[in-house]
């Protein structure tokens, strides 16, 4: 059938092509979601720059994170005294470790609340005091306002911050990941994020679900990063524990420490240098000398054999 070609039918195309046009990205940033089903939270990672001086306890409260998992998830010796009131300076890049949890079906975080200030709007909020890991219409939304993105909120306000994450399974082209919610900045390239954090274009783009390597400044997308995975049964309260290689998670009510890296992805759990009276004992079945984390060569008969120590999770208040 030939096509007609009144001029009504051209500008129905026109206007066609025009209502296209208005929805290729690039006018609204993108973010990378994840589908959920389970209700079951599992490790995150956000990069988070800091829009101002602040104490390590504020970025904590911001996230509603513990500040010795934030120093631990970047590596930062953590058992030094009053951590939680060290200022970290303005423009510093930090991990932030999140309970990834699922509500209405998308993988974001469920537990971080901000309490507003004077001169605050959902749009400073959103991309200023969370870096843009969040956008005014999820904070409006989730916390059930009707403001537009730049009316003032009433200091003192409890807005409710969802900020997406993912974790793909805690893994990445079939080895372990811990998954870090990253912003992009002026400038950036996929490439360039990819070798900042020692992970490739190609897993970020297939992460993401990118048609090519396009990012633009604001896009909300998310880096696979190698980790050490563990296998806690489901009963432990560290079920899913994941740490990034080259980091620390400090886990059982801050009784021991599991790092990752950077010789091989094992992870490797030994008692936390803060640990005190109050944790349970780290030794090991009934053994007098043998603790959480050490291992030991045995001459046997028949050669040598490895006894070692391991830490199996938290269960009940008991080191397992
Ligand atoms: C882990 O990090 C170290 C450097 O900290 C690096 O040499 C090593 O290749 C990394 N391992 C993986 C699997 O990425
Ligand atoms: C620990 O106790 C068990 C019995 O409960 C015993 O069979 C085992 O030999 C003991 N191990 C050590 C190192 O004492
Ligand atoms: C923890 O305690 C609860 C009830 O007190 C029990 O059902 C559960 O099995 C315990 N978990 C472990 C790992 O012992
Ligand atoms: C025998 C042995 O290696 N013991 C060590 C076990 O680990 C604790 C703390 O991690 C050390 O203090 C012991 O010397």
């Amino acid at each position: 059938m030939p096509l007609p070609s009144t001029p009504l039918y051209r500008l129905l195309l026109l206007l066609l092509a025009a209502v296209a046009c208005t929805r290729l990205p690039g006018a609204e940033s993108k973010s990378t979601l994840e589908p959920c089903a389970s209700s079951t939270a599992c490790p995150a990672l956000l990069s988070y720059t800091l829009y101002a001086d602040l104490k390590l306890a504020e970025v904590a409260a911001l996230f509603a994170a513990d500040p010795l998992a934030i120093l631990a998830a970047n590596a930062i010796d953590y058992a030094v005294p009053d951590a939680a009131n060290r200022i970290l300076p303005a423009g510093l890049s930090l991990r932030v470790p999140v309970p990834c949890a699922c509500s209405n079906g998308i993988r974001k975080t469920t537990s971080v609340r901000y309490v507003s200030r004077q001169g605050d709007t959902l749009a400073s909020v959103a991309s200023q005091v969370y870096g843009g890991l969040t956008a005014p219409d999820w904070i409006r939304e989730s916390s059930g306002i009707l403001l537009n993105a730049d009316d003032a909120v009433d200091a003192g306000t409890a807005l409710s911050v969802p900020l997406h994450c993912a974790c793909f399974g805690g893994v990445d082209s079939g080895a372990p990941a811990v998954y870090l919610t990253y912003v992009v900045a002026k400038g950036d390239t996929v490439p360039a994020v990819a070798r900042r954090y020692r992970t490739t274009a190609t897993d970020v783009i297939s992460a993401n679900d990118l048609a090519n390597a396009d990012v633009a400044a604001g896009d909300i997308i998310v880096l696979p990063l190698p980790a050490c995975s563990s296998s806690f049964p489901t009963s432990t309260s560290d079920y899913g524990l994941a740490v990034a290689n080259g980091t620390y998670a400090v886990t059982a009510d801050r009784c021991v420490q599991c790092s990752c890296g950077p010789a091989n992805l094992d992870l490797f759990c030994v008692p936390a240098p803060l640990a005190d009276a109050a944790c349970s004992s780290m030794r090991c079945g009934n053994s007098s000398s043998m603790m959480l984390g050490n291992f030991t060569l045995v001459m046997t008969g028949a050669g040598c054999s490895v006894t070692s120590c391991g830490y199996g999770g938290y269960a009940n208040g008991t080191i397992l």
